[in-house]
């Protein structure tokens, strides 16, 4: 059985919501960032981290991405022009996404105190509601990629989740809308049950 390392607060979420999703059993090993748990499977203590066997996988998207690609579901075909096109849309939110997410985070409460610019948020707060906007521009079908849902719709649902919770301003009406669709699935309220167990 799969091990997901990493809480249900984390990125590792992710992995979860796409291996229900998959219908794919996984046990949870809890580990906090940066903890020496965490570390037993990622020397940076980065979390997620997935265990398959005798391996071990590290960061959320590549995670995703393998296992879509090993089950063969939520993904485009790997060296197919629409893969390219999914991969553009999962690394455009890494860059306008996830990393202004983490830039806020690591001046909230992430990097030592005397290193923190919190000055800073507003202007990732106006750079994510630009992003947001462009989002909701290129939506087209009831998924990011049309008419199947696949790895970025995972990623754009969390960080939007993630926005919400670090209190930056709320999206584009059209793409809160989108995502409060999204969260109805029977996959990510799953997980978010083990969020609330
Ligand atoms: N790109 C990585 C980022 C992983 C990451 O930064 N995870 C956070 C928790 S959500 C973490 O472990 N932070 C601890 C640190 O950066 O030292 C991914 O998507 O998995």
């Amino acid at each position: 059985m799969y091990k997901v390392v990493g809480g249900v607060k984390s990125r590792a979420f992710r992995v979860m919501w796409l291996l229900e999703e998959l219908g794919q059993p996984y046990e949870i090993i809890d580990a906090a960032p940066r903890s020496d748990e965490a570390r037993k499977y990622n020397p940076s203590g980065k979390v997620p981290a997935l265990v398959d066997g005798d391996d071990v996988l590290t960061d959320s998207s590549a995670i995703m991405l393998y296992l879509a690609d090993k089950h063969g579901a939520l993904t485009a075909p790997a060296g197919t022009p629409a893969r390219a096109r999914q991969d553009a849309m999962l690394f455009w939110l890494i860059d306008e996404f996830d990393a202004i997410l983490w830039a806020a985070a690591k001046h909230s409460f992430v990097f030592p105190k005397d290193q923190r610019v919190p000055v800073i948020k507003d202007s990732l707060k106006a750079e994510f509601a630009r992003s947001a906007a462009l989002l909701a521009e290129r939506l087209e079908g009831p998924f990011l990629m049309g008419e199947e849902m696949s790895v970025p719709d995972i990623l754009a649902v969390h960080c939007i989740n993630w926005s919400i919770g670090a209190g930056f301003p709320a999206v584009d009406e059209r793409l809160g809308a989108w995502a409060a669709g999204l969260r109805k699935r029977d996959a990510f309220k799953a997980v978010r049950a083990r969020e609330a167990a």
